[in-house]
């Protein structure tokens, strides 16, 4: 008996290495790889299992800092993570294993036992507290619960002597969380960003109302705070703080059989739709049920109401989709006990009954809302005969150009220095800002299979104008007849002309918005380049580093001191390339166009949620934000990932 109960004692604590083991050798199966993803994912992990903690009505504080060595601090006051005994899990000599450690350090445990309520961390991450410890060189857990301060130490997943009290506390409870990414996993040269977390955040603390939420970056030494008592109608008020709302944001909350759905919602005079989904807080980036419920009230909505009015007349046909989406925002946010996903990865959400309750909700408050606001109800429906009566003229202006680039396409534009080889899986086409720039990219190039257009100037706002406009911009143009694939929904992978499509600007302001433009473009009217791996960012040497004749590049200028130092300050020269039109051609291909020296740069459609809203930040009316943003982003362009 005693030695059967001792095989099983060992597999409990064997089983907790062997997890640590296998986290450590398969990180793409616990936080999908080694990169700046995974890396900002290890922080979600332990904000989710914070946040659920205020889903569950127990916490309304959460901090989250990252320190000077990049190691990073998450407290919360919530309940704190249970501490004593562990019912059923033994260590090796057979006596239970302390909870924390189990929470801390077996894999597939971290999760919450029973209890019910919403949950983020066992819903949709759900790899566990542990797997972020098993990834991390040090884990520091402090709790506070049932009058005690705890604090267990943890190395590479491995708990460090047993867990110690280390004070007497009032009636606070939580958990303090602190860790240091294992750069033995994490071998790039990778770092947190600011600007992600925040994004991260802010979505967050707009979706858990009644929640504070504290960023501190100490490694800048720079703050934000999050608490939205408005909740997701501050988010919406957030999204159109550079557009023109036709009427007061319409909210509404409800629990339909234990499951939350709320929405908010609000027409603009903006020729976009900005549409959010979220479950459980995080936002399902590729929809799903809830979202199509929301989408399919407003459309049967907004037409049911034109008709009954006689906004539609009997002639009319019925508003589409796209035509009641035109300048909307709106956020549909739902807490299920049980959500279901498409993948780990692909936040989609599945359950069907979800569609129902929203469409039902949302249809519900928005007819009224609108029953009651006669007014507002008038704005929303002429805006989308407009849109309707432009979508058609848009129509016909794009079957036009259509018909006309077919015939362009004989005729590539003037200003494309095109290659000679046809095969497409082996060609790039460089866009290039300005001329000069232009000109030494042509003469660097190998004509073999590098082709080289120069766009002149900034390309049309996308944001603000509309297809059939876009279309008319010669830029555009020129563009479009030299990609060969056509348009919106007349686009065609297979007459791609460049299997490659590298954007290549300046390092500075000016150049970070022309790109910002460009992938615009190419996210609204473009995104299966963008999906299928086509676009690319060159990077360009912020430094050229000289001594004698031996000469080096500096890509960042981490790297450029480096080389200083390596050489010695005093014997250096130091030139700043301040843009592409300081290199001449020669030095452009060794260090942006050689494909055996460059690094490009893949452009991926992360968090289309990401990128839609900088671009709505960087095109909208407000000039300020614009600036403030592209001025804090000049410098880390490098590590643009949208
Ligand atoms: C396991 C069980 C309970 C809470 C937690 C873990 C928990 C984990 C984390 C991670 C960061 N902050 C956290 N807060 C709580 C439930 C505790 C109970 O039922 O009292």
């Amino acid at each position: 008996m005693a030695d059967e109960n001792k095989i099983n004692y060992d597999v409990s604590s064997i089983q907790a290495l062997e997890g640590i083991d296998h986290v450590r050798k398969r990180p793409g199966m616990y936080v999908g790889g080694t990169d700046i993803k995974a890396l900002h994912h290890l922080v979600y992990e332990v904000v989710d299992n914070a946040i659920d903690e205020a889903l569950a009505g127990v916490c309304d504080r959460i901090d989250i800092t990252i320190h000077p060595d990049s190691s990073v601090t998450i407290e919360d006051n919530g309940r704190g993570i249970p501490v004593g005994p562990h019912p059923s899990k033994k260590d090796a000599n057979g006596n239970p294993m302390e909870t924390l450690d189990v929470v801390m350090t077996v894999i597939g445990a971290g999760g919450k036992f029973g209890g019910g309520g919403y949950k983020v961390s066992g819903g949709l991450h759900g790899v566990g507290i542990s797997a972020v410890n098993a990834l991390s060189e040090w884990t520091i857990t402090e709790v506070k619960r049932d009058g005690k301060h705890w604090r267990q130490e943890y190395r590479r997943g491995v708990p460090q002597g047993s867990i110690k009290q280390i004070g007497k506390v009032k009636d606070e409870t939580g958990t303090k969380q602190s860790f240091k990414f294992d750069k033995q996993i994490f071998t790039e040269d990778i770092d947190f960003r600011f600007d992600t977390l925040v994004q991260r955040l802010r979505e967050m603390s707009f979706v858990t109302r009644g929640v504070t939420i504290k960023f501190i970056d100490e490694r800048a030494d720079r703050e934000m705070t999050f608490y939205f008592e408005g909740g997701i109608t501050a988010f919406v008020r957030y999204l159109n703080r550079n557009r023109e709302g036709l009427h007061p944001v319409v909210h509404v909350e409800k629990e339909v059989e234990n499951i939350g759905v709320e929405a908010a919602i609000q027409y603009t005079d903006s020729y976009t739709e900005s549409v959010y989904s979220f479950a459980n807080t995080i936002n399902t980036i590729d929809g799903g049920t809830h979202l199509t419920g929301l989408r399919s009230s407003l459309t049967r909505v907004v037409n049911d109401y034109a008709r009954k009015n006689g906004l539609l007349k009997d002639a009319d046909p019925n508003f589409s989709g796209d035509d009641t989406r035109e300048g909307l925002t709106a956020i549909v946010s739902i807490k299920h006990p049980d959500p279901q996903f498409e993948s780990q990865t692909k936040v989609k959400l599945m359950n069907p009954e979800v569609q129902t309750y929203v469409t039902q909700v949302v249809g519900e408050a928005f007819s009224t809302f609108l029953e009651e606001n006669p007014q507002a109800a008038k704005a929303i429906i002429a805006k989308c005969l407009t849109s309707a009566r432009a979508r058609d003229a848009a129509r016909k202006a794009r079957d036009l150009v259509i018909r006309k680039s077919a015939l362009e396409s004989l005729t590539l534009p003037g200003k494309l220095a095109d290659c000679s080889e046809r095969d497409s899986s082996k060609t790039e086409l460089y866009i290039v800002e300005g001329d000069s720039a232009g000109g030494s990219a042509k003469q660097g190039r190998d004509r073999h299979f590098q082709a080289i257009l120069p766009l002149r100037g900034k390309i049309l706002n996308t944001e603000r104008a509309r297809l059939d406009k876009i279309l008319g911009n010669n830029e555009v143009r020129s563009l479009i007849s030299a990609l060969g694939t056509g348009i919106g929904d007349n686009f065609d992978l297979e007459g791609l002309r460049y299997g490659r499509i590298i954007i290549m600007t300046d390092a500075d302001v000016d150049g970070s918005h022309i790109r910002t433009l460009l992938l615009t473009f190419f996210f609204r009217y473009m995104p299966k380049l963008i999906d299928d791996g086509h676009m690319y960012i060159a990077q360009p040497p912020l430094y050229r580093v000289a001594y004698k004749n031996q000469v080096k590049y500096a890509y960042s200028d981490k790297e450029k001191d480096k080389y200083v130092k390596e050489i010695g300050s005093d014997k250096v020269g130091i030139q700043r390339y301040k843009g592409l039109g300081e290199m001449n051609p020669e030095q452009l291909w060794d260090t942006t166009m050689n494909p055996t020296n460059r690094t490009l740069l893949l452009v991926t459609v992360e968090d289309a949620a990401e990128a839609d809203r900088t671009f709505d930040m960087l095109m909208g009316d407000a000039v300020d934000p614009r600036k403030k943003f592209i001025q804090t982003h000049a410098k880390s362009v490098r590590n643009l990932d949208i």
